[in-house]
């Protein structure tokens, strides 16, 4: 059966149960839907090891894309004792104590240091390799009749962007979203957020470009973009917390 609806979603981050909830939110039906997400599963966010085990089955049972993510190829590096000392000092910098701390449970969590990295490295490959792999072998494009969905943006300087470096795939920010691309496609893109493209953490939409990281992990929100007959038809929208609840009937004293 063709699928008649694409939902693009990126950056969770670790927000698991965000993704969970903004699924249900869609009305996410495998047999009608094809979901795109644009990476970045894990650091930051509480949830990393459960983030990366629903979209493996989001993968597997239900024919979701799952694109690499700049934070999925470094915790990858990390994690497989390939990265160089200033990866590892950004993985540090940027949220990758929260993705161990996710893999190895309550009694680690918090009191991840750097000095012990290779000792986290080897739990995590005795617990978890199949994650770590799967995350390795993510594709870092796909695309459709008019849309071309990547994890950070295409370089315009290349003028066949599919050969474009897989550091542009995944880390490219102003040089792509400053420009006009000329793809004879509109771009899909998550990595910048959407509130460092224009003040709110709602969809961008910039000509050529559609920005839709939300910002989950920094406390705003995990967005969905929904294309029909290939045009966008509507943003769907999951806070990162819940509204905080009710206070009514409570004493005022
Ligand atoms: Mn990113």
């Amino acid at each position: 059966m063709k699928k008649t609806r694409t939902l693009a979603i990126s950056d969770i981050h670790g927000c698991a149960e965000q993704l969970k909830r903004l699924l249900v939110r869609c009305g996410f039906d495998a047999q009608r839907d094809q979901l795109v997400l644009l990476g970045d599963y894990v650091d930051r966010g509480p949830r990393s090891r459960q983030a990366v085990a629903l979209v493996r089955r989001l993968v597997r049972e239900s024919g979701a894309i799952a694109l690499q993510g700049n934070h999925d190829r470094r915790f990858v590096r990390v994690i497989q004792g390939r990265a160089h000392p200033e990866e590892l000092r950004k993985f540090f910098e940027k949220g990758g104590a929260e993705a161990i701390g996710s893999y190895l449970g309550k009694e680690y969590r918090s009191k991840i240091v750097p000095e012990r990295v290779d000792e986290y490295r080897a739990r995590i490959l005795s617990c978890c390799e199949e994650h770590i792999r799967f995350l390795e072998h993510l594709p870092y494009y796909y695309e459709d009749d008019r849309f071309i969905y990547v994890h950070a943006g295409l370089n315009p300087d290349i003028r066949d962007w599919r050969q474009q470096s897989v550091m542009d795939y995944l880390f490219i920010r102003e040089a792509f979203y400053k420009h006009p691309v000329k793809a004879g496609k509109t771009v899909v893109f998550g990595h910048t957020k959407a509130i460092e493209l224009h003040d709110t953490p709602d969809v961008w939409f910039g000509g050529d470009k559609i920005g839709i990281d939300g910002g989950c992990s920094y406390g705003y929100q995990l967005n969905a973009l929904e294309i029909v007959d290939g045009a966008v038809t509507q943003v769907y929208v999951e806070p990162a917390t819940r509204a905080s609840p009710q206070t009514a009937g409570r004493s005022s004293q």
